[in-house]
């Protein structure tokens, strides 16, 4: 019989800070605005909350940069503030995930700053350093043809020292080198450090990336571009699982932690169970990541590629009947800060069906088998923005990027740019980044009505907001609500329970459709 664990029966709530609730008016979301809605939280029936990076950081990458894992980045609040809002959790039986991205750090960490002050320093080793190449005309080229994920070349060239160092995402984002024990050491004591004040897991971002190909070969050529895509090398690298069982024997096995693991371009399904079949005691579960991807392009996330429910159906009953067979643990989720909101992008946000909608998705989330991960917002059916938003509505750098880039293919005319600009409004991360909508004020109550809020507040917050739907039985939020408390209540069935998928119908329609079953054995 499946092991049962708190960690399986877990409702995760994923808070975006900046985004949640501003406690001081300067426009930004903070962590007391977050200790202030921890009633409502509970209220939700959710039991989990994870918080996206809130640790020192110049917010390069809204704190996917980060420069101190000990100190919260200042406008949020402290570590006392942190403290207390574990403390105000745990006796309301709900739990705190936090966010550990270790796969890189900012360019502004102690650690980067010491490694590319000299060759010889002690720490050059902790990051991924190369001399450069020169081509035949003796200019200086980057060691590999990579892609950043964010656009680019994945090297960054450093003059003090005259090499490169490899960033995956932005330069101002170095790739920690795992190779190096002690570093690997380093992190294992900041993570500690939040285990010891009471933090009960980690998410752990850009999990499958610290382990990279050794030689870090140049990616196989396939369009007229200067640098070329290719996850291959460096995602699920060979020392992958020796980090992963590291990190458990040093830290996560002496505390009851929960893992869960980002494991993006890794999509099969024996090298995902390589992570979470039960007996490699590796992680508890992960994200993979192609239920986010649906819609995304051939070669690159913008992409035009229109989605069809038979890939959710798909993908769904793959790991729903993939991971019992080596006794593995899933993730069960469909929105998170990067990208667009899934009512927009899978279902509908037009008004006659956006309730229903957004309720159909919930019970989607709800009664499969593995823990589901809703993002704040989620219970009132928050939406994308519209598509009468310019594209300076936009300020996530991923987006800007590829925007830009376009833009620039183009001559700079903008006249051209519709069809980005509708790729944008379908997946742009910031949509999963709007500002909650508490009520129907100025601001959507979640910042004072006078302040600048840091990023744009959806306008439809006046007829889509929790004030409107907390009292109401036939709101997104109360159906929200029975279905979470359903799921707890006949936890037996909804998260140990087996999983039986529907035949396609014969009329050829799409139907996801399930079965969920239960047997009492004992
Ligand atoms: O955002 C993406 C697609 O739009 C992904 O490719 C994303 O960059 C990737 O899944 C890794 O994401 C994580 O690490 C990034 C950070 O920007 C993301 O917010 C985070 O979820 C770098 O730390």
């Amino acid at each position: 019989p499946v092991q049962k664990t708190w960690w399986k029966e877990a409702v995760v709530y994923q808070i975006y800070p900046a985004s949640f609730l501003d406690s001081n008016g300067d426009g930004l979301g903070d962590v007391p605005g977050i200790i202030s809605k921890v009633p409502y939280i509970k209220s939700l029936g959710v039991d989990t909350i994870w918080l996206s990076p809130i640790f020192k950081s110049p917010q390069k990458d809204m704190g996917y940069d980060v420069a101190d894992y000990r100190s919260i980045h200042a406008p949020y609040g402290t570590v006392e503030d942190v403290q207390e809002l574990i403390d105000q959790l745990h006796p309301h039986d709900m739990r705190i995930l936090m966010d550990l991205v270790v796969n890189h750090t900012s360019d502004q960490h102690v650690w980067f700053e010491e490694s590319r002050s000299s060759k010889s320093n002690p720490k050059r080793d902790w990051y991924i350093w190369r001399d450069p190449k020169y081509n035949a005309q003796g200019n200086r080229k980057e060691p590999n043809n990579w892609k950043s994920i964010f656009g680019g070349s994945a090297w960054a060239f450093d003059d003090p020292t005259g090499q490169y160092y490899l960033a995956l995402f932005l330069p101002s984002q170095p790739d920690l080198n795992w190779e190096n024990a002690e570093m690997r050491k380093a992190t294992h004591d900041d993570m500690r450090f939040w285990l010891d004040r009471g933090v009960d897991g980690f998410r752990i971002d850009s999990m499958n990336l610290m382990s990279k190909h050794p030689d870090l070969p140049d990616a196989k050529v396939i369009n007229d571009e200067p640098y070329q895509p290719v996850a291959e090398f460096f995602a699920s690298g060979p020392r992958m699982h020796d980090y992963i069982r590291e990190n458990r024997t040093e830290v996560f096995d002496k505390y009851d932690v929960m893992t869960v693991g980002e494991l993006g371009f890794t999509k099969d399904e024996e090298s995902v169970s390589e992570y979470v079949a039960n007996d490699r005691h590796e992680l508890n579960m992960v994200f993979t990541g192609d239920i986010v991807d649906m819609d995304f392009g051939p070669n690159a996330k913008y992409e035009r590629d229109d989605f069809h429910p038979r890939k959710i159906r798909k993908i769904t009953n793959l790991w729903q009947t993939v991971m019992p067979k080596f006794d593995g643990w899933n993730t069960v989720y469909l929105d998170n800060h990067d990208s667009g909101r899934s009512l927009s992008r899978y279902a509908s946000d037009a008004p006659e069906h956006r309730s229903t909608a957004a309720k159909m998705l919930a019970t989607y989330l709800t009664t499969l088998s593995g823990t589901p991960f809703m993002l704040a917002g989620q219970e009132i059916g928050m939406a994308n923005l519209g598509k009468d938003y310019g594209a300076d509505a936009y300020i996530d750098v991923e987006g800007k990027n590829y925007y830009n880039e376009i833009l620039k293919a183009r001559g700079g005319n903008i006249g051209k740019m519709d069809n980005v600009l509708r790729e944008l409004q379908l997946k742009s991360r910031d949509h999963g980044r709007l500002p909650m909508q508490w009520d129907s004020s100025p601001n959507a109550g979640f910042t004072d009505a006078s302040a600048k809020p840091w990023m744009t507040i959806n306008k439809d917050y006046t007829n889509w907001n929790v004030a409107c739907q907390i009292d109401n039985p036939e709101s997104i939020m109360a159906y929200w609500k029975q279905m979470i408390a359903l799921r707890k209540e006949y936890s037996d069935l909804f998260v140990y329970g087996s999983y039986t998928p529907m035949e396609e119908s014969e009329t050829g329609e799409i139907v996801l459709g399930y079965e969920r079953n239960w047997s009492q054995t004992g």
